[in-house]
């Protein structure tokens, strides 16, 4: 099987700042229109061992403990994000860190004006991506949507089908 046309699973997190502005949906519908599927998702309070897991590169930050505080605020929501590529094309879609820096047009770019309250998390690698999802989701919290849409996602040589 050709590395290229396997779909890639991504960990994408909408933090607190934009569940507590009633933007979820927004940011959702953003992943939908795109054509990523969305194979899993839930919604969950981060406690401090998940975050410390979750941001075990920040742990010894001073500005740590402010945004486990931000990441605590309220429930997030986890979702498991199917596509070509789609590790890529979610960092793509959410844009640099800081929200004030990111390009109009990415998710960040348009919602956000901080460095920290930046709407979502997605994963930086595929490695990171299998780690994360790994650490949030069940395997039966994640489903196999097998080839119902893929014709018209793709091309019939883009992606690997089942049968
Ligand atoms: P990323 O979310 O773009 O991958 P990371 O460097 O992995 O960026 O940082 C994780 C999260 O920590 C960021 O999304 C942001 O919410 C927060 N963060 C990163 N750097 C800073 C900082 O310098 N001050 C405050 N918060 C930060
Ligand atoms: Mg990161």
């Amino acid at each position: 099987m050709n590395q290229e046309s396997m779909l890639e699973r991504t960990l994408v997190l909408l933090k607190p700042c934009i569940v507590m502005r009633g933007l979820m949906g927004e940011i959702i519908t953003r992943f939908e229109r795109k054509g990523l599927r969305i194979v899993g998702m839930k919604m969950l309070q981060m406690d401090d061992e998940l975050l410390r897991q979750h941001y075990s590169h920040l742990v010894s930050k001073p500005f740590f403990p402010i945004l486990r505080d931000s990441m605590q605020a309220s429930p997030v929501v986890a979702m498991c994000v199917e596509g070509l590529e789609a590790v890529r094309v979610v960092r793509a879609m959410a844009g640099v860190t800081n929200g004030r820096d990111a390009a109009v047009g990415t998710i960040r770019g348009d919602y956000s004006m901080s460095g920290q309250q930046n709407v979502v998390h997605a994963s930086d690698s595929p490695l990171a991506a299998k780690e994360e999802l790994a650490r949030f989701f069940r395997p039966d919290e994640v489903f196999d949507f097998g080839d119902i849409n893929l014709d018209v996602l793709y091309a019939a040589d883009e992606v690997d089908r089942k049968a």
